[in-house]
């Protein structure tokens, strides 16, 4: 039986490790301070975000999953014998609508599909690969522990005839407008004319649905957005105490986004040993650790249409709660 599964770290390959946490020193020297995103998804994080995902509150995972639920035979449709890569895999749970439906459209048993699966939390692919493994025969999995940059730039030639890349969940919206752009550039030209682009955006609602879906009642979210300091102590030797800060979250309307931050309750400094910085907080000072943009549907096409990426079907939920793009290079 030949192997069905590989995984490549990219960033234990990174060429210069000096650079691991010069993000975090820039953004905790920014006025406000600022931390990225992506330091919430270590292990422990990425379980967290899981529990997230079947929160009452949190209605984006179950909206795109239903939609997703009613498109996957069309996608198939559409984009013919394709292998999929997926940035920011996670659990790989909603990728399996796809992954029935391509297997059902696959000429016989001996055909193979294949799925590159990028996260940067190494344990949560590792896991999710073998239990698609487990499920799907006919399936061939890659894994890139790495970031999307990192991952872009090494993705092999296709064996397929064609590329579905999928960027699911909203994870868009943690992008400024400026860095969506470049990053939506970037897809773009790891694409070959005719490879196809799935994109899922979650869309602009009334405040209140949009505040308790980041505020939920039992608190996993405000237990999620601490994780992050405590990924930032053990990652890089930091004594950030977690007590001494609590959960912020609150939909900008000007900017159309939640923002999470992080609230200092005592006026306290912090030490990152291995990045030999010490950050002052005062009593109330917050550090921004996401925003979650919401968009129009017509605006996401027009940017798309910016990069070369003609999109070619919308789906939403009766609710246009969420909407899942294919866009076509
Ligand atoms: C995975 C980035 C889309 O912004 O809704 C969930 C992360 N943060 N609850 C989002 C998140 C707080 C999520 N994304």
């Amino acid at each position: 039986q030949t192997t069905r599964l590989t995984v490549t770290h990219l960033l234990e390959t990174t060429p210069n490790p000096s650079q691991a946490g010069a993000d975090v020193r820039h953004g905790l020297q920014q006025i406000p301070k600022t931390l990225p995103a992506k330091y919430f998804y270590d292990d422990r994080g990425s379980q967290l975000f899981e529990q997230i995902c079947d929160l009452p509150e949190y209605y984006p995972t179950r909206t795109e999953t239903s939609i997703l639920h009613t498109a996957a035979p069309e996608i198939v449709a559409l984009t013919g014998n394709s292998e999929l890569v997926e940035l920011g895999s996670g659990s790989s749970r909603k990728t399996r609508l796809l992954l029935d439906a391509y297997s059902q459209s696959l000429p016989d048993k001996t055909a193979s599909l294949i799925y590159r699966a990028i996260d940067v939390s190494g344990g949560i692919l590792q896991q999710s690969a073998q239990r698609l493994l487990q499920d799907y025969p006919q399936l061939q999995v890659q894994g890139l522990v790495g970031t999307y940059e990192e991952a872009l730039d090494h993705l092999p030639p296709t064996e397929a005839d064609s590329r579905l890349l999928l960027f699911l969940g909203s994870t868009l919206g943690n992008l400024k407008p400026q860095a969506c752009q470049q990053f939506l550039e970037r897809v773009s030209q790891a694409l070959h004319p005719g490879e196809y682009f799935l994109l899922g955006v979650d869309l602009v609602k009334p405040k209140p649905i949009l505040e308790a879906a980041y505020n939920d009642a039992q608190g996993v979210t405000a237990e999620f957005n601490l994780n992050m300091l405590a990924h930032l102590n053990r990652r890089f030797e930091g004594n950030f105490n977690l007590k001494q800060f609590e959960h912020w979250a609150f939909f900008n309307e000007k900017e159309s986004q939640i923002e999470m931050h992080l609230r200092s309750t005592v006026p306290q400094s912090a030490t990152l040993r291995q990045l030999d910085l010490t950050v002052d907080l005062a009593a109330g000072e917050t550090i921004q650790t996401e925003i979650s943009r919401k968009f129009k549907p017509s605006e996401i096409i027009e940017t798309l249409k910016g990069v070369k990426l003609e999109t070619r079907h919308t789906w939403q939920d009766p609710q246009n709660r969420f909407a899942v793009l294919l866009s076509r290079r």
